[in-house]
């Protein structure tokens, strides 16, 4: 038996429905509204409008450009050979070893205790501001834009790896958790619909991905959990969970609600990397 062909997934009639609007050029954001609050689940809508643009041969870039991982297994980036150790499509994610070599990762916590760390905050929802919650109770130090080579180069290796302008990350954070420390599930995108979300938003747009690096691993406990979707990324020295915050329609992805579990023995260090839409501004 031969396999059905997206298009033809609904019916005869979708697909006439399909290929008619997109040759009167259609926008089709507004066509995979109509679908998805018909019959079609939003997967198979994406992939369905991406299979009549073929065959009308239409050549039409309609996704949202968002930061994204090579397709190859190996990236060699200055001095790392960074490995992709597992990909995820819900949210959209990769599992990456050796995006910073050990040595870095020793360079990079000297630096943080340098500098000290102070307890860790989130933002308010309606006033903007950051907080001290009990939903977070690790340990911060912020950095600026290439405040030292080291910052600089990382910085330059993660756009080159995410394929983003460096101009649109924010700065690096490195957090501490100690035993019992934590970060409760969350969201990193900024809740439109918050008032306190405005002043972020107004400096440089969404948060459009994650990368999650690790500099140093607790002996038990501290995985980085994704809870609607089951993944669990254990620490690993120099590695990194990457995922993005956003969908490829531009909308913040509910699946991307992520935790720091409780660290249950020994320390773990991370270093965070956002980044935006468009430039950032301080
Ligand atoms: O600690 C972790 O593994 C997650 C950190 C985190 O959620 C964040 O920095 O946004």
């Amino acid at each position: 038996m031969t396999e059905k062909s997206i298009l033809d997934q609904h019916g005869a009639s979708w697909r006439q429905w399909i290929l008619d609007n997109l040759e009167r050029n259609c926008n089709p954001i507004g066509m995979l509204e109509r679908m998805t609050k018909s019959v079609w689940n939003t997967d198979q809508a994406k992939a369905a409008i991406d299979q009549g643009l073929v065959e009308i041969n239409k050549n039409l870039n309609w996704r949202k450009p968002i930061p994204s991982i090579p397709n190859s297994q190996l990236v060699a980036l200055d001095q790392q050979t960074i490995r992709v150790l597992g990909r995820f499509n819900q949210p959209k994610a990769a599992l990456l070893d050796a995006v910073l070599s050990q040595n870095e990762c020793q360079k990079l916590i000297q630096y943080a205790t340098s500098k000290g760390l102070k307890s860790s905050g989130v933002v308010d929802g309606e006033t903007g501001q950051s907080i001290q919650h009990q939903a977070r109770t690790s340990s911060t130090v912020f950095f600026t834009r290439a405040e030292t080579p080291l910052i600089d180069r990382i910085e330059q290796r993660l756009a080159r790896l995410t394929n983003w302008p460096v101009s649109h990350g924010e700065g690096l954070q490195i957090l501490r958790y100690q035993e019992d420390q934590q970060y409760k599930p969350h969201f990193d995108w900024f809740d439109p619909n918050k008032p306190g979300s405005a002043k972020h938003l107004e400096r440089g747009g969404q948060r459009v991905a994650t990368t999650i690096m690790y500099l140093a691993a607790p002996t038990l406990g501290g995985a980085t959990t994704f809870p609607k979707t089951g993944i669990e990324v254990q620490p690993n020295v120099g590695g990194a969970m990457f995922f993005n915050d956003i969908d490829d329609l531009g909308v913040p992805d509910q699946l991307s609600l992520h935790a720091g579990a409780p660290v249950i023995e020994g320390t773990k260090i991370i270093m965070t990397y956002w980044q935006r839409e468009q430039a950032f501004r301080k």
